[in-house]
Formats: structure tokens, sequence, C-alpha cells
């Protein structure tokens, strides 16, 4: 198989990622800032489909909101790239050091939803289908500066204005919030994917909002990010993917997809393809702090490298007939058998008996399975 993305693969970086000029809370920026006009001719060039943007990040050299817009969209024209997705910066400036939607100051809150309104408009021009919350500074240090149960009241009300202006200029756009358990905040309110499914749950717009899970802030909470995807399509709430690397719970390293559990990506991949996902492949990374200008590009190129190797790998361990045997030996296919026969009643279930002996004693013969699954993660099947 061939390696060079093509915009069929939907791989999609936001311009914050290979942009990122690597502040950290112990040092200054270690890169120049990146023009996106520049971005969006090169991510075309390396075979990208889709470049997503915060509203300020299209502000990185041109300060005028207008001028800015319109190179963005000559790059656009020229390239083909399309803008699948779009969200809000409200965690940079300090007027959100509290929050956006949840600040106990009112005022910041009115602020932030007339933001997330102005950029709105403009996803919708660009022709986005997804609108990202990431509600980095929604949270706390102190359990007793933030009274969670009226936040999440703030929260709700929030999402539920906001689509309802959605739904009112009829944008055809759907809401995708990201969880992320902490950092910047100590804790930030709906940390996990599951978290986020329940708070959805209460929205008086709950249909067109559903999540954006990253790879990274699940695996911080110390969660199977893969079951986490699968429980979000199951719920039919998986509206798009921030792609990345993590090494287990520590901060949040936005590594090159698979530079962190590559045998999580390996099963992520097999998930998405397998489940039919065709939405964006999108690629929320950030280069590190000791790479250059060029190498910039380099990571860029590695994430959709990786992707398109484990796409391989995967479709090789499904087709292998040794592996589609030891799945039947594990009795996978069983598990899709509904526990009680249709229309089944209370009493045959009752009166069944099972050798409990022969039960306790077979085995499952995951080990095969598994080694199976590495074997051909590493290429050596
Ligand atoms: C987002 C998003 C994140 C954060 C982070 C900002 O929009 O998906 O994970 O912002 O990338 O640095
Ligand atoms: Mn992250
Ligand atoms: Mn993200
Ligand atoms: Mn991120």
């Amino acid at each position: 198989t061939s390696l060079q993305p093509t915009p069929e693969d939907k791989f999609a970086f936001g311009l914050w990622t290979v942009g990122w000029r690597e502040r950290d809370p112990f040092g200054d920026a270690t890169r120049a800032p990146l023009d996106p006009v520049r971005t969006v001719h090169k991510l075309a060039e390396l075979g990208a489909w889709g470049v997503t943007f915060h509203d300020d990040d299209l502000l990185a050299v041109e300060s005028n909101r207008d001028a800015a817009i319109a190179a963005f969209r000559k790059a656009l024209d020229e390239t083909g790239l399309v803008v699948p997705t779009a969200t809000t910066d409200l965690f940079k400036d300090p007027v959100f050091k509290d929050g956006a939607f949840t600040s106990n100051d009112r005022d910041v809150r009115r602020h932030a939803m007339r933001k997330v309104m102005r950029n709105i408009d403009l996803a919708a021009e660009l022709g986005a289908q997804t609108y990202v919350f990431w509600g980095g500074r929604e949270g706390a240090e102190s359990d007793a500066a933030k009274d969670v149960r009226v936040a999440l009241d703030r929260f709700r009300e929030a999402i539920d204005f906001l689509a309802g202006y959605v739904k009112e200029k009829d944008y055809g756009l759907r809401f995708a919030l990201e969880p992320k358990p902490n950092e910047p905040r100590g804790d930030i309110l709906l940390p996990t994917i599951g978290h986020a499914l329940g708070f959805i749950s209460t929205l008086e717009h709950a249909d067109m909002v559903g999540l954006n899970p990253e790879v990274g802030h699940e695996q911080m909470a110390g969660l199977n990010f893969v079951h986490g995807i699968a429980q979000a399509l199951w719920q039919g709430k998986l509206f798009h993917i921030d792609l990345n690397g993590q090494h287990g719970s520590r901060y949040d390293q936005d590594l090159v997809f698979g530079h962190g559990d590559t045998k999580s990506a390996f099963f992520l991949v097999d998930l998405l393809e397998s489940s039919g996902w065709d939405g964006p492949r999108h690629f929320d990374y950030k280069p590190g702090r000791t790479e250059d200008a060029e190498d910039v590009w380099v990571s860029a190129e590695a994430n959709m490298r990786t992707y398109l190797i484990l796409k391989e790998r995967a479709a090789a361990f499904r087709t292998d007939p040794e592996v589609q045997e030891a799945m039947r030996a594990c009795r996978i296919d069983e598990l899709a058998v509904p526990s009680i026969a249709e229309g089944e009643s209370y009493d045959s279930l009752r009166e069944e008996e099972i050798d409990l002996d022969a039960a306790r004693a077979r085995g499952y013969h995951y080990s095969r399975l598994n080694q199976l699954a590495l074997e051909h993660m590493l290429g050596k099947r």
C-alpha cells in the first residue's frame, strides 16, 4: 500500500497543531509564528484533506480579522482544502481564567457566548459541519471555589442557547464536546467521555450534540480510549475525533499519532475502519519543543503515515484466516448471539442448567489472539 495520503483519507489538522510555537510553563516559544496561508498550502502538498481552526488561530500573523479571513479563504480556494470543523479559543485570554461558560463572572459568560456566535457564523460560511467545544478553563482548583451543580447548569444553558442559535440560523452544524480531565485547570468539568455522554442526555438539543474525544485526554485519566470510542459509536455520539499520542497519566503530551501507546492506536484504527467511520481523521498534536520549522512538517506527515500503516496492518489482521480461526476459538462470534432467545419465557431460562464445572474449566484462548494482533501490528505477518 501507498503511504502517500490523498484527500480520500480525510486527514485534517488544526492550524494550532503545526502552528504551535511550543510555549510551556517553564519556557518561551521555540518557533516563529506560522502563517495560516502557508499551513494550508503545505498541508495540501502533503496530501491532507482538511484544516480546522480556533477563531484566534486565524490571526497568527495578520491582526485584521477581515484581511486574515480573506487570505485564508483564498488559500482554501487555491488548494481545495476543506474546513470540516471549527472551534472557539475560550482559554488563552486571561478573561477566561475562571472559565468561559462557567466563570463565576456573568459578564465573562456572556462575552464567551458572543465570541462563539461570531465564529459559528464564520464556520458555517466556510462550510464546516462540526463545531467543537473544548472547555479547558471550565473547572476549578478548589472544591470550595465552584458549585459544580450550578456550573453544570450554566454549561448546559450555554450549549442549549448556542445550539438554538445554530438551529435558528439553519446552519446544519453539529456540536462536539471534547472531554479532558485536567490541565490547564486542576479539575475540568466533563472530564471523560462518560461524563460528557451523561451531560448530553440532559440537553434540550441533545440530538445535535455529540463528542470529539481526544486520544491523550482519556489516557490522562487512565482510561481505555478504544473502549470509550466504541461506546460513543454505539450511542451514535461520535461526531468527531482528535488523534494524537500519549504515554499514560501525566501532562497532556499531544504527541504524534502512534508515538504514545502504539498498540492502542492499532486497535483504534481497527475500530474506526471496521465500523465504517467516515468522518475526518483529525490530528490534534503538537510538534515537540525540540523541533524546528522543517521538522514540523516531518511530524505532520508522521501522523498520516502512522494512520495509513496501522490501517493496512489492521486490515491484514482482520483478513488473516489464522486470526479468523483464533477469533472463533475465542468464541467472539458467540457474544453477538442474544442471551435470551426471542419470545423465550422466564420459566424456560429458570429451568435450564449449565455444566458449571465444564464452563469453569473452559479457556478463552485470548493469548494467542493477542499475540497474532501484535505480530500483525509489528509487520511480522
Ligand atoms: C482544542 C482542542 C484541544 C485544545 C488544545 C489547545 O480546541 O481540541 O485539545 O484546544 O489543542 O492547545
Ligand atoms: Mn491534548
Ligand atoms: Mn483536542
Ligand atoms: Mn489539544
